[in-house]
């Protein structure tokens, strides 16, 4: 009797392991099994029931360390290897090919070290343990190798360890490159962290520390690979945030940190108390985080902002404008008798008086403007009450405006920190956005940030299977195409000409143009797309297939958040106290993105403290502005050699080390792990231009007994080679140098 082991399907656990004990007979029905404790399976196999079973890997191999070493690369040893890696010896890196998978283990482990840190540095990738360090060691060495911009592309769904991994990364950097004069500017990269998590994560129900924004940062070396300064780019900020959020989340960790130290006597003066009492920090309903002292982090933050050389009076501003945002969020606006126009109690309302005197505004025109608009037609500009509503949203808009221009403020002047003058000779850029999420109700965020991971995802698509297989074709090397998921579809449904964000730009224009015809009008032109969906309960909301998961999305409020007006009247008021406060007056120069009063283009007559408004027409809509941001980071990326970095969350509970492997599966099956084994395993990775090292002269030199002939391929230009095969040959090239320089150091001693 041979027994066979393998992987039956498995409602649980995903995969079962099972050993086949009586002989099988092509056509027979059933495949007589035992599961791992004994009990017998007949197993229904055929054309009508389930195919036959994958193999087991020999026990030798589980554990490996690179996925493509294994004997059989199918979904069920993919997630048995990396689930007994994590779980036995708590391994949480493994390779998939170019990929590093990257298990969050929800524990600090001691793997980070300094001392680690120095062991990775120089090595090759195969010669270690798999590890974010021994990815960074490879871009770094890369850039060096090939005088070519790097990039490390973190990706994976929210909560799955992307910013720590990316901060990983980056203190490796600065560790192995840091600068050798004392401009500390290593230290400075790393100081934009805790500043960009204060003000751009908050506590989601996926993730207790979510980015909020995506980040894009080149750390700048020189022509002896050391740094020499950065810069970031950040990517569409989640503003409604700070006006709203859901059950159990948090508004940005900063005002949290703000209002934990209100009683310091440096904070007397923002007037702030607890976080429970601000309506923009309380809607959550928990303003805590477990293991968080948000106190203390604010002394991190400050610390940051000071390495940055961020100046005190900068700080206290900065400081001001943000305790300003929750004084204005607790103004309360009251119904006129009337029901169509509303006013502040000013007397009672102390929030609007610290508002105005941190910002420095005059409180008889805020109070003013927060109620009223005005409103420009052909022939007169005139002002008009706002009901108790349209008043509240006046008032989010510009508390996410005001929030949204600090958060530029403070990037803008981290990259002045970063800035150097000195030549830069190439980079290494960095990735972290915010990760795919979906969660009960699902809007313009959502959406914005699940089309930012469908792009990524297509890079990643491209840059591994398109470009691969492209390239041996070119190159007349025997390859086999293998198919692949490409989730251009999707993008096109997405970002194409008539596709889901034209439609919104459209309708923003119609002048009455409401959520609900948009979402009509999408059910009418994209039914027949494969990616969307009309539920069929209702009539607002629309379905999108995403590489990763279908997600509904609400319409309701996309055109707003879309156009995303502020009126211009408030910001004049800002605009007018500018003199006051320099950072103020800085954060609300002149940019064009106040709603412009209608049919503006005649007789604008501005209120005489109010300096007149710009009156553009073509405002660009965020998810414009968005789309090309976008293009923009998909040919940055294109123009580097990218690495990537996949994050694994392996349980929804933040439990240190459990394993779901439903959960573990359903993401390799998204991101395309799956595939990249298959094709690394059965490619290329490496490749060379001819003319080659001295060690390969001609074919027959490769041929010999150096390398096997398996390792590696003649392309018309190019030779290619498997994994590890270039570290080889590098090592073969070090030595063979090495001892000619021996031979010609004996050889001049003989002479002297
Ligand atoms: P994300 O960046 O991928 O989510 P994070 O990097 O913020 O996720 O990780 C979430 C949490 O998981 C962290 O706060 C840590 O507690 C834990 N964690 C992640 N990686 C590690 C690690 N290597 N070691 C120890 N703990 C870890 V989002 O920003 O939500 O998409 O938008
Ligand atoms: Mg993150």
């Amino acid at each position: 009797l041979t027994y066979t082991r393998v992987w039956i399907p498995d409602p649980d656990h995903v995969w079962r392991a099972a050993e086949i004990v009586r002989d099988y007979k092509e056509g027979e029905p059933v495949l007589h099994l035992t599961l791992e404790d004994d009990t017998p399976l007949e197993y229904p196999v055929g054309p009508k029931s389930n195919p036959l079973p994958f193999l087991r890997n020999p026990d030798i191999l589980v554990g490996e360390n690179d996925l493509t070493a294994l004997s059989y690369l199918h979904e069920p040893a993919v997630l048995h290897n990396l689930k007994v890696r994590f779980l036995e010896p708590n391994h949480i890196y493994t390779y998939c090919g170019i990929v590093l998978v990257a298990i969050n283990p929800y524990e600090q482990l001691h793997i980070y070290g300094e001392e680690v840190i120095r062991a990775y540095s120089g090595q090759n990738m195969g010669d270690m343990d798999p590890h974010i360090f021994a990815v960074a060691e490879e871009a770094y060495k890369q850039m060096a190798r090939d005088e070519r911009n790097q990039s490390i592309i973190v990706s994976g769904e929210s909560g799955a360890g992307k910013t720590v991994s990316a901060k990983y990364a980056m203190r490796f950097f600065a560790t192995v490159g840091g600068s050798t004069s004392d401009t500390n500017v290593e230290e400075k990269v790393l100081a934009s962290s805790p500043i960009m998590e204060a003000i751009g994560n908050a506590k989601t129900t996926r993730n207790d520390n979510s980015s909020r924004f995506g980040k894009y940062i080149e750390i700048g070396f020189n022509r002896q690979y050391r740094i020499i300064g950065a810069n970031m780019r950040t990517y569409l900020l989640e503003k409604s945030r700070v006006v709203f959020q859901a059950e159990d989340e948090r508004n940005y960790h900063i005002f949290y940190q703000l209002c934990a130290s209100a009683s310091l006597p440096e904070y007397k003066d923002l007037c702030l108390g607890n976080a429970e009492d601000f309506t923009f920090t309380s809607m959550g309903e928990n303003i805590f985080i477990e293991g968080v002292n948000d106190a203390e982090d604010l002394e991190k933050t400050r610390e940051a902002f000071t390495l940055l050389g961020i100046k005190e009076g900068n700080q206290s501003s900065i400081f001001k404008v943000i305790a300003s945002i929750l004084h204005l969020g607790n103004i309360e606006i009251c119904s006129q008798r009337d029901g169509e126009s509303c006013h502040v109690l000013v007397r009672h309302d102390l929030h609007l008086k610290h508002f105005c005197t941190l910002l420095g505004v005059e409180l008889k025109q805020m109070e003013h403007w927060l109620c009223h608009r005005k409103l420009v037609t052909a022939t007169e500009t005139y002002v008009k009450n706002m009901s108790t509503k349209q008043a509240e949203n006046a008032r989010d808009a510009l508390a996410k405006h005001i929030y949204a221009r600090m958060f530029d403020w403070i990037v803008e002047h981290i990259n002045k920190a970063l800035h150097t003058s000195s030549k830069q000779h190439s980079f290494i850029g960095v990735l972290d956005i915010y990760g795919f999420e979906t969660f009960e109700v699902n809007s313009f965020e959502q959406f914005c940030i699940n089309y930012a991971n469908e792009k990524l995802q297509q890079q990643f698509n491209s840059h591994v299977f398109k470009l691969e297989q492209e390239e041996y074709m070119k190159e007349q090397i025997p390859w086999t195409l293998i198919d692949f998921y490409d989730n251009q579809p999707c993008i096109d449904l997405i970002e194409a000409r008539l596709g889901i964000l034209d439609l919104l730009d459209e309708e923003c224009k119609v002048p009455k143009g409401t959520d609900e015809n948009w979402a009509q009008k999408l059910y009418k032109q994209h039914s027949v797309s494969a990616h969307f969906q009309k539920p069929r309960m209702s009539n607002v909301s629309f379905i999108i297939v995403h590489f990763a998961d279908k997600v509904e999305y609400q319409s309701e409020g996309f055109l707003e958040k879309n156009r995303d007006t502020v009126y211009g009247e408030q910001i004049n008021i800002l605009k007018a106290i500018s003199s006051q406060f320099q950072l103020v007056a800085d954060l609300f120069h002149d940019k064009d993105d106040v709603a412009p009063p209608k049919s503006s283009r005649v007789n604008v007559r501005p209120a005489k403290s109010t300096p007149k408004a710009p009156n553009k027409e073509h405002k660009k809509t965020v998810g414009h502005q968005f789309r090309s941001s976008l293009h923009l980071l998909m040919e940055t990326l294109n123009a580097t050699t990218p690495h990537y970095v996949r994050c694994i969350k392996p349980n929804d509970l933040k439990e240190p080390f459990m394993f779901d492997s439903r959960r573990a599966v359903q993401q390799l099956r998204a991101c395309g792990v799956l595939e990249t084994i298959r094709i690394s395993a059965a490619g290329y990775p490496s490749r060379l231009l001819q003319p080659v090292p001295v060690l390969l002269r001609s074919r027959d030199g490769l041929t010999d007994k150096e390398l096997d002939h398996d390792m590696f391929q003649f392309g018309k230009t190019k030779i290619f080679f498997r994994a590890g095969q270039v570290a080889y040959l590098e090592k073969l090239r070090a030595d063979r140098f090495r001892s000619a320089c021996i031979k010609i150091q004996k050889t001049v001693r003989g002479w002297l």
